[in-house]
């Protein structure tokens, strides 16, 4: 404070002596008040170049000015882009940035955790959770705010960001142990961010990272470190929500999109399953319904497709409905609405190229988020909740149009992609998943026709058996196998091989290599204690919590066996712990 007065002071003392200087010049001018003009210049020149803008004294940082380069001392991974040359305030201020953290935490579900408590209970799990997240806070040394009913924002400062990191989020594991008469875990997503250059970059990186958080199924914290995103948590399995709200506003959506759209194309993620060809024929009866031209779009022709198209003939309305890429390309408009079904990754997709030129996308699926995502969707059905597209697809179905019917095929193949996806309704199965059969049953779903669909022929049986017989146990439940050699459908084959593991006795998590174009790709399987998506994010593959899939370039099996055998000891270790 003292420093900013005396600042204050000293500069009224130099414009009162230029003044009087100035004016002696006008009314008397002589060259020794001209030199005397110059020398003044000079000198106030360097007396303010050096001492910079003055910093008030009591708050003075370590910069420059004490000898030290800019940019020096600041903590590791805070952004250094600072320009070298920049005043000792921008430094300061820099500095001071490069400190903040700024965090946006929600809890998930406090409508759905509150249904069915008391007041009394009611109150004490939410001061219970508010008590949680506020000693959490203090122990970091940091500021919280509640700014509604479930939202709060939180400041921290850098190291304390460490600290978080160091102790993995425990508070999301503090939290969702809480009981006070609940059925259902409270859990809490959090969107934290310590880069970005400017306090308002920062702010939006908080906030993308908990979409990020709530989007891969929440339960979770999505932190902007060093210029990457990281995420902590998300063990938990995925809890179902309650609310049909969202089935039936994304339903209307999309009927005006429609409605407004010259053509549909539909399109799910390469080598299509029956959840992609199911939802994408569910899609394409909304889009008929309204009497718009539409297509689904297949790309290299696999299993799941080979077994539907033996059906298709049966059936004339399905003439021309199926389009190659090739065929796409040639037919799409940039007025085009294009649905994505199955996937929310561009390169996933069965034709990446449609993307860029279509601008008008809507994604619906229900895996949980990646960080790369199908660029500016114009509606975006994304719950990892649901046990698949095909689920999602039946809901939307419902809300859609009171009159729409749908075919025995396309019924049936709704249903097989439900079946596919919750292993014969075993996994990821909730209330809605029923409904949905139920829904589809009544349309007209057939189980002669499921069956025909999962039907295999005898050279898939006989690889099936010898993935299986080649399978090893490894401590922690964790099973592997390996394709015998690159062979025909491998990656269709391990996946199903995947599957059976599963149902082994004690097994959690079943893993199965198979060479495939120059490289090895992994099939990921867990019976939802383990986290597969994680353990396959270490290879740059994704997918879902008890579903996912890798695939590593340019190794061998023994190689790529490996690797996965050392990160699966680590999240194993990391569990017991
Ligand atoms: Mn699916």
């Amino acid at each position: 404070m003292n420093g900013y007065r005396f600042w204050q002071k000293e500069q009224l003392y130099w414009i009162a002596f230029w003044v009087g200087l100035v004016a002696s010049f006008a009314l008397n001018p002589s060259w020794i008040t001209f030199v005397l003009l110059m020398l003044l210049m000079v000198a106030s020149y360097l007396r303010y170049s050096c001492s910079g803008l003055r910093v008030p004294q009591s708050d003075v940082l370590p910069i420059e000015c004490a000898g030290r380069p800019a940019g020096e001392g600041q903590l590791a991974g805070s952004p250094s882009e600072l320009d070298p040359e920049a005043t000792a305030a921008a430094v300061a201020h820099g500095k001071a940035l490069g400190e903040t953290v700024f965090a946006f935490i929600q809890i998930d579900n406090l409508e759905d955790v509150l249904q069915g408590l008391d007041e009394n209970q009611r109150n004490a799990l939410q001061t219970e959770t508010h008590q949680h997240l506020l000693n959490w806070c203090g122990h970091l040394n940091g500021f919280l705010r509640k700014y509604s009913e479930d939202m709060y924002m939180g400041i921290f400062s850098r190291q304390e960001l460490d600290r978080m990191i160091a102790e993995k989020f425990d508070i999301l594991d503090e939290v969702r142990a809480l009981r006070v008469g609940n059925k259902l875990p409270v859990t809490i997503s959090m969107g934290v961010a310590a880069s970005g250059l400017t306090m308002s970059e920062r702010g939006q990186k908080a906030q993308t990272g908990l979409d990020l958080a709530l989007g891969r199924g929440g339960d979770q914290a999505a932190v902007y470190v060093n210029g990457e995103v990281q995420f902590y948590g998300g063990k938990a399995k995925v809890m179902e929500k309650n609310t049909r709200v969202k089935a039936r506003v994304v339903a209307h959506a999309i009927r005006e999109l429609m409605l407004e759209a010259t053509d549909v194309m539909i399109m799910g993620h390469e080598g299509e399953d029956f959840d992609s060809l199911g939802s994408a024929m569910g899609v394409a009866r909304m889009a008929a319904h309204l009497g718009k031209r539409v297509n689904i779009v297949v790309g290299e022709i696999a299993l799941s497709f080979e077994k539907l198209q033996e059906l298709l003939p049966d059936y004339t309305e399905y003439e021309g409905l199926f389009l190659t890429v090739g065929e796409a390309l040639e037919r799409v408009t940039p007025s085009t609405l294009l649905f994505v079904v199955d996937t929310h990754r561009v390169f996933l997709t069965a034709a990446p190229q449609l993307i860029d030129i279509v601008d008008r996308r809507v994604v619906i699926d229900h895996h949980r988020r990646s960080e790369d995502f199908i660029p500016n969707p114009m509606i975006v059905y994304l719950e990892p909740s649901a046990s698949s597209t095909s689920e999602l697809v039946t809901e939307l179905l419902t809300y859609f149009d009171e009159k729409i019917e749908l075919t025995r095929l396309e019924a049936s193949a709704l249903f097989s992609g439900m079946v596919v996806d919750t292993k014969n309704f075993a996994v990821q199965t909730g209330v809605r998943t029923f409904e949905a059969a139920a829904y589809l049953r009544r349309s007209g779903a057939d189980p002669a026709i499921v069956r025909h669909l999962f039907m295999v022929d005898m050279e898939t049986l006989k690889l099936r058996a010898a993935i299986l017989a080649g399978s090893q146990s490894l401590a922690g439940g964790v099973v592997i196998a390996s394709c015998p050699s690159e062979v025909k459908n491998g990656q269709i084959v391990s996946a199903q091989a995947a599957d059976m593991m599963l149902s082994i006795e004690g097994v959690r998590v079943s893993f199965v290599l198979c060479p495939a174009d120059g490289g090895v790709g992994i099939s990921a399987r867990s019976n939802g204690d383990v986290n597969v998506q994680v353990i396959m994010e270490a290879f740059g593959g994704g997918g879902h919590q008890t579903v996912a899939g890798a695939h590593i370039d340019g190794v061998d099996l023994a190689e790529a066996r490996k690797r996965l055998e050392a990160v699966v000891a680590d999240y194993i270790g990391e569990e017991k712990e």
